[in-house]
């Protein structure tokens, strides 16, 4: 269930079979011996729901640790993509990754609520990826990562990619154990995007302004929209770039070597 939205159920599918609860294989199980299971319920009670909540959130953080720690043990450079749906996030994922072909190993997690399309995608380049199909949820959590984790076994010091559930609110609440959230803003969603929906880019460590090949066909002003972006995380640096014409490849690329490094 969402704590944002309250959405939630529905069947959860990580790399295409059903959410198991016997956590009997793999590695990761020795982080976690006791893991549990959320079967909390939200009956809608105001009081309740702010302790169901917070539980939820502290259940999420203590996954999203053990995720940290995996990850810091094995070298991983994780980001964890966020933007509302459409923006590019995988069609800019497919071009970094022919860009860093032979330099560095590269894994993706993709969330979606239903396809294996992304994932498709990304195979598609020769990089491993494993699917989450989230159902009715509206983000993912640093459970389902830990889940993914064990089916993808990304290589020691690879770039990990996590590209989320196209959703501009949820998933600002959920820390996977990343080093960073990027969050990736196409210029067709209008400037006015960072005060509407701030809390994802009070999150975010980065901006991507994506598909400014557009921009000549449009009246949305850049300026206007970084200004608004930083009155909501001073702290957070910007990036135009167009996943279909190749602008800003390079800043982005020299900030994952600089990061990742
Ligand atoms: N003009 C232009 N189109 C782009 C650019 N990046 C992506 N697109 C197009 O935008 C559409 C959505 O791209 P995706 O990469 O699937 O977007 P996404 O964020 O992964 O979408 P979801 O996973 O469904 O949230 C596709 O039709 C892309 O071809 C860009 O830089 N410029
Ligand atoms: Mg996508
Ligand atoms: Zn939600
Ligand atoms: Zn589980």
């Amino acid at each position: 269930m969402c704590t944002t939205c309250g959405c939630g159920g529905g069947e959860l599918k990580i790399g295409g079979k059903p959410h198991q609860h016997g956590h009997n294989q793999g590695e990761l199980r020795f982080r976690r011996p006791n893991h549990e299971h959320d079967h909390t319920h939200d009956h809608g009670e105001s009081t309740r729901r702010v302790q169901v909540e917070r539980d939820i959130l502290d259940k999420n953080n203590t996954f999203a640790q053990d995720n940290r720690g995996y990850f810091a043990a094995h070298g991983i450079f994780t980001l964890n993509l966020v933007s509302s749906p459409g923006s590019g996030k995988t069609t800019l994922l497919t071009c970094t990754i022919e860009l860093l072909r032979g330099e560095m190993p590269v894994a993706v997690i993709e969330g979606d609520q239903q396809t294996s399309f992304d994932a498709e995608r990304i195979r598609a380049t020769g990089v491993p990826a494993v699917q989450i199909n989230t159902g009715k949820g509206c983000h993912l959590d640093a459970h389902m990562i830990e889940h993914a984790l064990e089916d993808l076994k990304p290589a020691d010091h690879s770039l990990l990619f996590i590209e989320n559930v196209g959703n501009l609110v949820c998933p600002a609440s959920f820390d996977l154990g990343e080093a960073h959230k990027v969050v990736i803003l196409s210029v067709t969603e209008g400037e006015d995007k960072p005060l509407k929906y701030p809390d994802m880019f009070a999150a975010a460590d980065l901006m991507l302004l994506n598909k400014v090949d557009l921009l000549p066909y449009l009246s949305f002003d850049v300026q206007k929209c970084v200004e608004y972006a930083r009155r909501v995380n001073p702290r957070i640096q910007v990036m135009l770039t167009s996943a279909t014409s190749g602008t800003g490849m390079d800043e982005w690329l020299g900030w994952l070597r600089n990061r990742g490094a």
